[in-house]
């Protein structure tokens, strides 16, 4: 026997992938200051943040001309530990050097 045309379904079948939440992103901010070595900003940007040379020195030069830069995102435990020690580091040298956090947009 046959399947008759009207018995078949031919609905699209769209799988729905269900969304998965993911964690709101935070910014790490680098403050600009008239005491922190501009060379010393470069090498707590590549020590804490991972940077090459060129990527440290484009945001300690665009904190410098524009008051703050945003460093990079992470969830916020990781952007608010990121943040205190790069600054710890630089008061346990000396510098008034700040990084803070934001939530992101
Ligand atoms: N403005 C500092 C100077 O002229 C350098 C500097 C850049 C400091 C960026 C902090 O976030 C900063 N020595």
């Amino acid at each position: 026997m046959v399947t008759p045309m009207s018995d078949i379904d031919t609905k699209p079948r769209v799988k729905t992938v269900p969304e998965t939440a993911r964690p709101p992103l935070h910014k790490v901010i680098l403050v600009n200051d008239d005491f922190t070595p501009r060379e010393f900003v470069v090498t707590i940007l590549k020590a804490e943040f991972r940077m090459n040379e060129s990527q440290a020195l484009k945001v300690m030069l665009t904190a410098h001309q524009k008051g703050s830069c945003v460093v990079a995102v992470f969830t916020r435990e990781i952007a608010e530990s990121k943040a205190t020690r790069a600054t710890e580091m630089a008061h346990s040298k000396g510098y008034p050097l700040l990084f803070t956090t934001e939530p992101e947009e």
